[in-house]
C-alpha cells in the first residue's frame, strides 16, 4: 500500500478550545480540514512512528468517516496499532480508560460533546495523553501552532477497515484492533462500586430512569444498569446512539433533559433519575421531585465516596472548577483533606490526579469524576449516587437536606447567553476587566457591596505553569460571588456564562428557590458588567 504525502495550506481557526476543537460539520468535512488537524495532533506529539493509540467517538455524523481517515493517516504516519472501539464508538470516560489500561501513547476522541449531531450540527476532535486526560494547554497549543504551519499530510491508501466486527486486522503496517467499547469500562465499574449492594436495592423495588439522550452512554448504561445491576428493563430510555441524536440536544441539563425532569416531578416518578451527555462524561441526577445541582452533587459525593468500595480509604483531595460552587470546599475542610480551584476544563485536574493530591473532580457544568481515569465520567457518578443510596437507605431529598444541615447550602447557578454577537462579548469582557481594580469597596443592587474582584489566574501546583484570563470573578462582603466568562466550546457567535453563588449557613432559609435566592446577586451582575447594554439580552438563554 502507497502512502501519499498531499500538499495542503493552513487553516486559521484550528485553535482547540476547552476540549478540542469543535465546528460545524460542514468545516471539519471541507477537503483537507480533518486530515490537517489529525497531522498536526502527530506532529505536536513528536510523530506517529511506532506509537499505539486509542481511537472512538460518540457516534455522531460524520464519526464513522472520521474514524477510516484518522486510521489511514496514523498508519501513513508510522502507528504500530490502532485500538478501535466497535463501530468506531467509545464515550470519553471509557476511551479514557482504554488508553490507560492499555499503556497506550495517547488517543483521538471525535466528538463534540453536549453539543448537537448531525450534518449541519457540530463535530469535534479531541487529543488525550498517555495518562488518559485531554491534552494540557502546552500540547494544545503545539497542535495549534503546527496547523498554522502545515504544508503537507501523510495518507495510506486503504480500502475502509471493518469497524463492526470485533477483532484484529491490518492496515499496510499497522495493526488495527477493534474491541467491545462497553466491557472494559463495565469491568472497571464493578471493581469501584458495590454491585451487590445495587443490585439488591433495584431488587427491592427502587425505580430508576436513564435518559441516555440518544448518545453514546445507551450501550454502556443497557449493559451496566439492566443487565448487570437488574434495573427493570426500560431502565435505559434513547438509549441507541443516533448520528444526529434523534434531533435531541445531548445536554443534560433542566432544559435538554426536559422529558426526565417532567417525569421525576410528576406523580408517579421513580426514586431516581439521571441524564448524560452525548460522550457519556457528564451527568445529570434528578430524585423524586428535587433537582441536584451538579456543585451540590460533587459535594454530596465527596461526602460520601467512602462509602463504596474504591473510595473506603478515603479522598486525597477534592478539586473544582474555580466558577463551581465552594460547596465541595467545606466538605474538604471537614474531611481535613487538600482542595483545589481550577480553570474550567477537565485538562486541569490531569496534574492533581497524576500527583495522587485529588481523588475526586468536579465542574458546574454537570462534570464530575475521579482519579479511575483521566476524564470525568457520566455512568461513574450516577453508579457512586446508586451506591451512596444503597447504603445509607435514603432518598435523594433527604440525603441533599442532610447535607445542607450539615455544611450550610451554597445557592447556584448558572445563566448562559448563547449565540451573541462575539464582538459585543469582546467588548464587554473587556470592559469587565477595566473596571476590575476600582470596584473594591463599591456598593451594587443596593446593598452588596464588593470584597474583591479578579481575572482569575491559576498556578498548577504540580508543574508549575500558569494560566492567565480563566475568568472574571467579584466577591462580595457577603460571601456571595459572580463569575463571568466566554464559552470555549461553543461553534457559534460567542455564548457569556454568568455564574452565581450565595451562601447559607442555615439552619433557617435552606430551602428556597434558587432563582429568588439568587435574586439580589443576579440583578447586581447585570448592573456591573452591562449584559444588556453590550447584547440586547436581558434573560438567559438557558438556566442550570
Ligand atoms: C464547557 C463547560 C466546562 C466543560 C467543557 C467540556 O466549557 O463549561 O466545564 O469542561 O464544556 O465539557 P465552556 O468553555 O463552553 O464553558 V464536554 O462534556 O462538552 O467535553
Ligand atoms: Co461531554
Amino acid at each position: 500500500m502507497t502512502v501519499t504525502t498531499v500538499s495542503t495550506t493552513p487553516f486559521a481557526d484550528q485553535k482547540p478550545g476547552t476540549s478540542g476543537l469543535r465546528k460545524k460539520t460542514p468545516v471539519f468535512m471541507q477537503r483537507h480540514y480533518l486530515e490537517n488537524f489529525v497531522q498536526a495532533i502527530f506532529d505536536a506529539i513528536g510523530g506517529a512512528e511506532g506509537k499505539c493509540f486509542v481511537l472512538g467517538g460518540d457516534g455522531r455524523y460524520f464519526n464513522d468517516r472520521a474514524a477510516q481517515v484518522i486510521l489511514r493517516m496514523a498508519a501513513a504516519n508510522g502507528a504500530a496499532r490502532v485500538i478501535v472501539g466497535q463501530g468506531a464508538l467509545l464515550s470519553t470516560p471509557a476511551a479514557s480508560h482504554l488508553i490507560r489500561l492499555r499503556g497506550t501513547d495517547g488517543g483521538i476522541i471525535m466528538s463534540a460533546s453536549h453539543n448537537p449531531g448531525g450534518p449541519t450540527e457540530d463535530f469535534g476532535v479531541k487529543f488525550n495523553m498517555p495518562n488518559g486526560g485531554p491534552a494540557p494547554e502546552a500540547v494544545t497549543e503545539a497542535i495549534f501552532l503546527a496547523t498554522k504551519n502545515i504544508s503537507a499530510y501523510r495518507m495510506l491508501e486503504a480500502q475502509d477497515v471493518d469497524l463492526s466486527v470485533i477483532g484484529t486486522t491490518q492496515m499496510g503496517a499497522m495493526t488495527v484492533e477493534v474491541v467491545d467499547p462497553v466491557a472494559d469500562y463495565a469491568a472497571l465499574m464493578e471493581k469501584l462500586f458495590d454491585f451487590a449492594a445495587i443490585r439488591a436495592l433495584f431488587a427491592s423495588g427502587f425505580r430508576m430512569r436513564f435518559d441516555a439522550m440518544c448518545a453514546i452512554t445507551g450501550p454502556y448504561a443497557t449493559e451496566i444498569l439492566e443487565n448487570r445491576l437488574g434495573a427493570g428493563q426500560r431502565t435505559v430510555v434513547n438509549g441507541t446512539p443516533l448520528p444526529d441524536f434523534g434531533g435531541m440536544h445531548p445536554d443534560p441539563n433542566p432544559t435538554w433533559a426536559k422529558a426526565l425532569m417532567d417525569e421525576m416531578f410528576a406523580p408517579l416518578a421513580p426514586d431516581f433519575g439521571a441524564a448524560s451527555d452525548g460522550d457519556g462524561d457528564r451527568n445529570m441526577v434528578v430524585g423524586r421531585g428535587i433537582y441536584v445541582s451538579p456543585s451540590d452533587s460533587l459535594a454530596v459525593l465527596a461526602a460520601n465516596a467512602h462509602l463504596a468500595p474504591g473510595y473506603a480509604a478515603g479522598l486525597k483531595g477534592v478539586a473544582r472548577s474555580m466558577p463551581t460552587s465552594a460547596a465541595a470546599d467545606r466538605v474538604a475542610q471537614a474531611l481535613g483533606i487538600e482542595e483545589f480551584e481550577t480553570p474550567t476544563g477537565w485538562k486541569f485536574f490531569g496534574n492533581l490526579l497524576d500527583a495522587g493530591r485529588a481523588t475526586i473532580c468536579g465542574e458546574e457544568s454537570f462534570g464530575t469524576g475521579s482519579d479511575h481515569v483521566r476524564e470525568k465520567d457520566g455512568l461513574w457518578a450516577v453508579l457512586l449516587w446508586l451506591n451512596i443510596l444503597a447504603v445509607r437507605a435514603e432518598g435523594v431529598r433527604d440525603i441533599l437536606e442532610d447535607h445542607w444541615r450539615k455544611f450550610g447550602r451554597n445557592y447556584y447557578s448558572r445563566h448562559d447567553f448563547e449565540a451573541i454577537d462575539s464582538a459585543a462579548a469582546d467588548a464587554m469582557m473587556d470592559e469587565l476587566r477595566g473596571k476590575l481594580a476600582g470596584l473594591g469597596g463599591l456598593a451594587f443592587n443596593g446593598h452588596l457591596r464588593v470584597a474583591e474582584a479578579d481575572d482569575f489566574e491559576y498556578l498548577d501546583p504540580v508543574d508549575g505553569s500558569v494560566s492567565r484570563r480563566q475568568g472574571i470573578r467579584i466577591l462580595f462582603q457577603d460571601g456571595s460571588r459572580i463569575v463571568l466568562r466566554l464559552s470555549g466550546t461553543g461553534t457559534e457567535g460567542a455564548t457569556l456564562r454568568l455564574y452565581l453563588e450565595r451562601y447559607a449557613p442555615g439552619p433557617e432559609g435552606l430551602d428556597l428557590d434558587p432563582q429568588q435566592a439568587l435574586a439580589p446577586v443576579i440583578a447586581a451582575a447585570h448592573e456591573i458588567a452591562g449584559i444588556a447594554r453590550h447584547t440586547g439580552r436581558t434573560e438567559p438563554d438557558v438556566v442550570t
